[in-house]
């Protein structure tokens, strides 16, 4: 078997890995299955000539990065313009003179870094929005393994992607891959989109796309979680304040302006007050651990949240009940799925989310024989898959308060049913075999310049077309639902 590289922004500890969040935890797994070296930052910070040193350690290659690199391309360009932007909203993008550079320069500095340790025959797989040009500067190095790209978040909409100074850079350097994966269809609709309005890209007869001089398959691979993991629990005793008649809503997100926590504790308070049966009933016991602390959009939203739970638990509170139950810490993975199995609801509602690993792991760890309801975000990457659970329009308090109601009113018979259907789909995708399909088409699909697959090049248009003509449902006006475009390399396996 060919050795897989793995290059992502952190590397973790292989041991430790089960106290990550769900990227490290999948890459971890493909590490320790296959033959692999995962390379990238140590999450350390170093001065000097010590930003420079790769340490090994089985089969870990890591670096730590200079203040400034952390300031430019980590905080900078990496989550202050591309992970704002990607998850639509401009309004928090910061395109500061020098940020990007910065996120060029470090790419190209670990690129220099790795290229030494490449062997020939090595798939290289580069992972998520902080290494989009990682490819384009090896490529410059001479290196011409096949190489991948997953992007965990949301592609945007192509128009909001032009808002980007450097969308052309950015998408030269996309254009260096063999296979750029995404988690949706409606990710991939996008990226084509913007591929041929943006930059005029053209299809060739294969599917693929030619793209400035290159040729490149794009499609979607959704991620997914080891379920057995989730399956194997027990119900956390002891948990839940008061007595045990009380259900449980549980939350648990990254504390990120893209995960919706304001309006889901709007949406909770909304739902004691139209429904005050409820009151002493239910707790929100939302787990929001801290992340990019240093970037000021973080610091407001934390200060929005703690505002809003205070004001929520002081109006509806009693002396023993309080409503929500806000955690600002990190909790231990192996009692998250515990939790997960003794709440009543899984609230997941992210105003916009790649895919969110916290749904497929609340399913997961359910009671087959008297599982939970998950209320789900329109505007996860899940709901394209979860289907069966309560989806909603995060955006809507009133729909939002209704949907926890019936949450809590639904028939057994109701949630199995659902919870069947709702299992499958996470079984169909988990995360081996998310690993399996993308590097399994990525061997396949090496664009080495065949001169065939360069003839009449056709509009991206006409594959939009073929997509949107093997919709389930009509397309709504002015959206674009895809259902099975997978260009080359998918056509040949079901991956979602
Ligand atoms: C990005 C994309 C995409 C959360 N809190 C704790 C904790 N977690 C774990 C969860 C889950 C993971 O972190 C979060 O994954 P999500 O998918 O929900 O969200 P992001 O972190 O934003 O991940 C996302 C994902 O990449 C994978 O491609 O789905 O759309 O944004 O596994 O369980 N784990 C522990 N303590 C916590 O307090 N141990």
């Amino acid at each position: 078997m060919r050795r897989v590289v793995l290059v992502s922004n952190r590397v973790v500890d292989l041991r430790k890995a089960a106290q990550a969040g769900g990227v490290a935890v999948a890459l971890a797994g493909v590490a320790r299955r296959r033959h692999a070296l995962w390379f990238g930052w140590n999450g350390g910070i170093a001065s000097g000539d010590q930003a420079d040193t790769v340490a090994r350690e089985g089969r870990l290659a890591t670096v730590p990065l200079s203040e400034s690199d952390h300031q430019g391309y980590y905080l900078g360009y990496a989550n202050s313009v591309l992970w704002p932007v990607f998850h639509n909203r401009l309004d928090l993008a910061q395109f500061e003179a020098g940020f990007f550079e910065r996120f060029v320069a470090v790419n190209r500095r670990l690129a220099g870094l790795l290229q030494p340790m490449l062997r020939p025959d090595d798939v290289i797989w580069v992972h998520d929005y902080h290494l989009i040009p990682f490819a384009s500067e090896l490529r410059k190095l001479g290196v011409q393994n096949a190489i991948g790209f997953y992007l965990h978040i949301p592609f945007p909409p192509w128009q909001t992607f032009l808002a980007i100074p450097e969308h052309q850079e950015l998408a030269h350097a996309l254009a260096a891959y063999d296979l750029v994966g995404l988690q949706t269809k409606a990710d991939v609709a996008n990226l084509l989109d913007y591929m041929s309005n943006g930059v005029f890209g053209r299809i060739v007869p294969d599917g693929r796309i030619r793209l400035f001089d290159r040729l490149v398959s794009v499609a979607s691979f959704p991620i997914g979680i080891d379920v057995a993991d989730f399956a194997k629990v027990r119900r956390a005793g002891g948990l839940v304040q008061g007595p045990p008649s009380i259900a449980r809503i549980i939350g648990v997100d990254r504390l990120d302006y893209t995960k919706g926590l304001p309006h889901k504790f709007k949406a909770f308070g909304r739902f004691l007050e139209k429904h005050p049966q409820y009151q002493r009933q239910v707790v929100l016991t939302q787990i929001a651990p801290p992340t990019r602390a240093s970037v000021e959009a973080y610091s407001d939203i934390r200060q929005q949240l703690e505002s809003l739970a205070g004001s929520i638990n002081g109006r509806f509170g009693e002396l023993d009940w309080v409503p929500i139950h806000y955690i600002h810490r990190s909790t231990p993975r192996r009692r998250l799925a515990g939790i997960y199995r003794s709440s009543r609801i899984g609230m997941v509602t992210p105003l916009r989310d790649g895919m969110n690993l916290v749904a497929k792991e609340y399913v997961a760890a359910q009671d087959a024989e008297d599982p939970g309801v998950l209320v789900l975000s329109q505007f996860a990457g899940a709901a394209e898959e979860l289907t069966e659970a309560l989806i909603v329009n995060p955006y809507n308090i009133e729909e939002t308060a209704d949907v926890i109601r019936s949450a809590l009113e639904m028939p057994l018979q109701e949630r199995r049913t659902r919870h069947e259907a709702l299992m499958a789909a996470v079984r169909k995708h988990d995360v081996s075999s998310w690993s399996q399909s993308f590097l399994s088409q990525l061997e396949r699909v090496r664009s080495d310049d065949d001169p065939a697959g360069w003839r009449s090049p056709e509009p991206i248009r006409t594959a939009l077309e073929k997509l949107e003509q093997a919709m389930d449902s009509p397309p709504r006006p002015g959206s674009r639902k895809p259902k099975d475009y997978q260009g080359r390399a998918a056509a040949r396996s079901d991956i979602g």
